[in-house]
């Protein structure tokens, strides 16, 4: 399968995130996906194509227009209020507060527009989130011309990522447009299967009162991980959306055993519902050694899980989300590409 993505990842590497009340290295770093180039070409996967220009129209239709222009101007309004740091929120709106006011200053806008203070924006932020972005169309548009699955080397990751907030290292969510593409194109059922970790909640977010997309999610039990506030058992979706959202919180020290019998109760309802295409977000992170996780999933773990998802025989776009173990992060996802080639 084809790998798309762009060198403008670069573009987004902030100073600083903030971990355990310091001031640390992001986890969230470029050589994440030079890992995962190395292992593409170690393995022999075809060359990796630049995905040209992102195409704004089909993120506009899905996100907030808000959102939108306060990710494009918020490192230079930041600047220009005077101050010397990168974009990071000190406040936000929580409850007793008022939710339905989007402040003037900048201070007030970022908080209004982000639910997690980790994840700082830089200059470049803007840039490298829609060249992310292009990577996740390039791939939707090879899939929809007839490759059986596509592969965006997606950077910066995108899950968490609501329909109008940024935060958990992630500002636009590639996979959700990327479900919504396939709708525009005439699929009537589209699955997204997020075995990242963490709980999509942007994605969950985005498509919850939908019923023409499914989101199934594997992740840390939210009692005891990011992010928190989402990602339980009874949120099964809302109005039209109402039970095609399917959340599998797992415990710490999950090993692949219950992990894999959860990914295949959520394989067996995606079939069951009749998903015309599958969008994966193929997060790492659930591998042992992962810095900022709690699963033990070893390396031909995610052979067999990439095996398990290419025997659904849909039309795959794989979008990268986590993964910080950064020795081990190429050869994780390049497993679950290879098990699904194999299936
Ligand atoms: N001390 C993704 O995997 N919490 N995002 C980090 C580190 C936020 C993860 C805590 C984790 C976000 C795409
Ligand atoms: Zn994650």
């Amino acid at each position: 399968m084809q790998t798309f993505f762009s060198e403008d990842h670069r573009l987004h590497f902030p100073q600083a995130e903030l971990s355990g009340g310091e001031f640390v290295t992001p986890y969230e770093r470029p050589s994440r996906v030079e890992c995962i180039l190395h292992r593409l070409r170690e393995c022999g996967f075809p060359g990796v194509t630049d995905p040209g220009p992102v195409d704004m129209g089909p993120v506009a239709r899905l996100l907030d227009a808000g959102f939108l222009s306060f990710l494009e101007t918020a490192y230079a309004d930041w600047k220009a209020e005077g101050y010397g740091g990168e974009v990071i929120t000190t406040a936000m709106p929580t409850r007793h507060q008022r939710m339905d006011r989007i402040p003037r200053c900048i201070d007030g806008r970022v908080g209004y527009y982000c639910h997690a203070s980790e994840t700082a924006i830089t200059g470049g932020t803007w840039a490298a989130a829609q060249s992310s972005m292009a990577s996740a169309q390039a791939a939707l548009r090879a899939v929809a011309w007839g490759a059986r699955a596509a592969f965006a080397l997606c950077r910066p990751p995108g899950h968490h990522a609501t329909r109008d907030q940024f935060g958990g290292y992630c500002f636009l969510n590639n996979a959700a447009v990327v479900a919504d593409m396939f709708v525009a194109q005439g699929a009537k059922r589209v699955a997204i299967l997020d075995i990242d970790f963490h709980h999509g909640n942007g994605t969950q977010q985005i498509f919850y009162g939908r019923g023409d997309v499914l989101f199934a999610s594997l992740h840390g039990d939210p009692m005891d991980m990011y992010p928190y506030y989402a990602g339980f058992a009874d949120e099964t979706g809302a109005a039209a959306g109402e039970g095609t959202n399917l959340n599998y919180p797992l415990p710490p020290g999950t090993p692949y055993g219950p992990w894999s019998e959860a990914l295949d109760h959520a394989i067996a309802r995606i079939r069951a519902w009749g998903a015309e295409a599958l969008v994966v977000s193929l997060g790492v992170d659930a591998y042992k050694d992962d810095p900022i996780s709690f699963f033990k999933l070893d390396s031909p773990d995610f052979t067999d899980c990439g095996r398990r998802i290419g025997r659904m025989g849909l039309p795959t776009v794989f979008c990268m989300e986590g993964g910080y173990a950064i020795e081990q992060v190429g050869v994780n996802t390049v497993n679950v590409l290879e098990g699904f080639e194999n299936a």
